[in-house]
């Protein structure tokens, strides 16, 4: 099927601790029996002021297209508070097109937490970026940088040096960093959405035509680069 994660012999080891056996995870602990899954975030609806209701018709389609072509996989999109108002749009419309809730679903969390604080183990994450694959500025961006440490950086730094809007870079994520050790995330994918604020470089202006194509490419992009990674 080529859609297993690697295999690994041994999810942890126990530790007598003064009372009771207790489970805890080694530092090279996988995860060989979940679904490979990818943790993305809502792409430019935030600093990049791209229309909420544009982005979830596009989230929902383009989650559709993937889903028809391969099949023991998951996506979760994931926004920080209940209150998110483009997880309760792509939710609604996700279930108005009839599409599995165990392969596509919606999560409240810090995408840098998923795992050690929600319980939610997803082996991939996306990273909402900017054109020079910067870390900082604010957002997810600086969020999944900062909770990576340098070597997400560096490792970025040797594939490229920026990105057009509307694509997508896959990064493995070394085995240094913490969101590898402590998150189980094995790669991060950045992409460039379509920018509408005029304050960041690159704006639209208000051409929504060029926009939704720009961001329906950004998911097709991001989608693809999960799919080789599971090739
Ligand atoms: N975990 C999960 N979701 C988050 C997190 C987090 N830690 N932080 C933010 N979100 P944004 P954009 C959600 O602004 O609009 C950056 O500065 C957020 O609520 O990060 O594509 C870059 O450097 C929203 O739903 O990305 C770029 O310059 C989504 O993530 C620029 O912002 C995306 O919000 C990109 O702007």
């Amino acid at each position: 099927s080529g859609n297993e994660v690697k295999d690994c012999d041994n999810v942890g080891e126990k530790v007598k601790d003064s009372e009771d056996i207790v489970m805890v995870p080694r530092e090279d602990t996988c995860f060989s029996d979940d679904v490979p899954t990818l943790a993305f975030p809502s792409i430019s609806t935030a600093d990049f002021k791209f229309s909420i209701e544009k982005a979830s018709d596009i989230i929902v389609d383009q989650v559709q297209l993937f889903l028809q072509k391969y099949h023991n996989v998951r996506l979760v999109l994931v926004d920080l508070s209940h209150s998110s108002k483009i997880l309760s749009l792509v939710s609604s419309k996700a279930s108005q097109k009839k599409i599995d809730t165990s392969k596509f679903f919606t999560f409240v969390g810090d995408i840098t937490r998923l795992y050690s604080q929600g319980g939610l183990h997803c082996n991939v994450i996306a990273n909402a970026a900017n054109w020079r694959l910067k870390p900082g500025g604010g957002g997810v961006n600086a969020a999944i940088y900062s909770a990576a440490g340098e070597a997400l950086e560096t490792a970025t730094k040797v594939r490229a040096g920026s990105l057009m809007p509307g694509k997508a870079l896959v990064v493995p994520l070394p085995k240094t960093s913490p969101l590898f050790s402590t998150e189980g995330i094995t790669h991060v994918i950045h992409v460039l959405g379509p920018n509408m604020n005029p304050m960041r470089p690159n704006c639209l202006g208000n051409d929504y035509t060029k926009g939704c194509r720009v961001l329906r490419e950004a998911y097709s992009s991001l989608f693809e680069g999960f799919g080789s990674i599971l090739a």
